[in-house]
């Protein structure tokens, strides 16, 4: 991992989760960020419950590199929505189950930012997307990224090719 402080060019992805119980989806936006060689940061704030450590986080990202958030929070879900006021990167929303309506709650609040600050949202818990929506977001200016991008692609539809369903085909 490169040190985001001492090389400019780094290109970071800043992950916040709402609550630790929102982790596993931030693990695995940052495990597939790393098998692409980007580098990430998971911080959990909730938007509502500690309002300022959210604002300074977001005041201090982007002198640390990161250039693409990712924001993850379950039931009002107003976390995406906050960060996106904040700055003008890109914000990747992911909603998470449970609440009364067992994760659509927070995909509809994330989804339906209204006109102005918009928030990109992915399906629920899915911080595998995520990560893959950040990392091609990056890759508009690192063809080396793009490059590894078109070879887990390719990897997959190796992967789905090689099922033993699909022999001879
Ligand atoms: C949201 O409320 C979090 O993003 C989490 O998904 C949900 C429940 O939080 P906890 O009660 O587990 O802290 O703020």
């Amino acid at each position: 991992m490169t040190d985001p402080t001492t090389d400019p060019t780094d290109r970071r992805v800043g992950i916040v989760v709402g609550s630790r119980s929102d982790i596993g989806a931030a693990e695995r936006a940052m495990a597939v960020l790393d098998e692409l060689e980007v580098d990430s940061e998971i911080r959990v704030i909730s938007a509502h419950r500690a309002p300022e450590l959210l604002a300074r986080f977001i005041a201090g990202a982007e002198a640390r590199g990161i250039r693409v958030f990712i924001a993850v929070a379950g039931l009002a879900a107003h976390l995406p929505g906050v960060v996106a006021s904040q700055t003008t990167r890109p914000v990747i929303g992911v909603p998470m189950a449970g609440g009364v309506s067992d994760g659509l709650d927070a995909l509809l609040a994330i989804v339906q930012m209204p006109k102005g600050v918009p928030v990109a949202t992915v399906g629920v818990g899915n911080g595998e997307n995520a990560a893959l929506l950040a990392a091609s977001i990056l890759a508009v200016g690192d063809p080396a990224l793009g490059a590894r991008l078109a070879a887990r692609r390719s990897d997959q539809a190796a992967a789905i090719a090689g099922d033993p369903a699909n022999e001879g085909l």
